[in-house]
């Protein structure tokens, strides 16, 4: 897919005190912001027109925009965050959307669905049910899917407590090439509705890395995994590091911190 806008936010002054399970320390705000400037520059060279949203204290997960909706070729939907701390993050969201679509459909509760829980590839969603992403919720987004001509399935990563989101553990890069953690290869090529041709499998120690996010031409790759770096170019594409330490301290990564559509 083509895409032409983001939208993103800066970290808050507040970043620190957002949800985290790293073991990492605290994220150091001015690299985080330095990294954010990073990314939105690699993006805007990939061709996009960055919105970039105020930072918002009141909201320290905030900067990962992409739990809080998600875009479709008919339009965006709106999600519900399944951790209560950053469903007020939406509001913002839905304001910033209203520039670009019609009112979106939203999950409503008892709903919850993370963005980060959805992976799109070729027209197909695949929705994790997960700590963040309920049942409830990946059915409301099912049935809008629906509505608008789109396909969707689910998988069940609640068994995996290592993932956070769904895309925490796979990524589509197009063509039918996917990364993906150790299993999740099986996992995908049992999932109908989508075409698996190659999957690149990435060893543990860069379990992380497999947060990428293919953008036009070219592959955002969390910098410092060299494994999973060679076999994406090995697969023809063009990959572009970029340095996350400060996100992944607080378990984001490469695809949480914007909306591309
Ligand atoms: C959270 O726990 O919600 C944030 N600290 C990290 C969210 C990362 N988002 C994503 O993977 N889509």
């Amino acid at each position: 897919m083509q895409f032409n806008r983001a939208i993103v936010r800066p970290p808050a002054r507040t970043f620190a005190a957002g949800l985290s399970s790293a073991a990492e320390g605290p994220p150091d705000l001015d690299q985080a912001l330095d990294q954010h400037a990073r990314y939105v520059q690699a993006l805007r060279d990939c061709g996009l027109d960055v919105t970039s949203l105020d930072p918002d204290d009141v909201y320290p997960d905030s900067t990962f925009v992409e739990d809080t909706a998600i875009m479709t070729e008919r339009g965006a939907i709106l999600m519900r965050p399944g951790a209560p701390s950053r469903e007020g993050e939406v509001t913002s969201m839905r304001m910033c959307l209203r520039n670009f679509y019609a009112e979106p459909p939203a999950i409503e509760a008892p709903g919850s669905v993370d963005g980060g829980d959805i992976c799109e590839a070729d027209g197909h969603f695949l929705i994790g049910v997960s700590a963040r992403t309920n049942e409830h919720g990946a059915n409301q987004l099912a049935r809008h899917l629906h509505r608008w001509g789109c396909t969707s399935s689910t998988i069940d990563i609640r068994g995996n407590p290592a993932l956070l989101h769904l895309k925490s553990g796979i990524a589509y890069l197009g063509d039918g090439l996917w990364v993906g953690q150790e299993g999740i290869g099986h996992e995908l090529r049992s999932q109908t509705g989508i075409v698996v041709r190659d999957v690149i499998t990435v060893a543990p120690e860069e379990a992380y890395a497999a947060n990428c996010v293919r953008v036009n031409g070219a592959v955002l790759v969390a910098a410092g995994y060299p494994l999973v770096r060679a076999a994406i170019e090995a697969r023809g594409c063009r990959v572009v590091p970029l340095e996350v330490s400060e996100f992944r301290k607080m378990d984001g990564g490469l695809s949480c911190l914007s909306l591309r559509f």
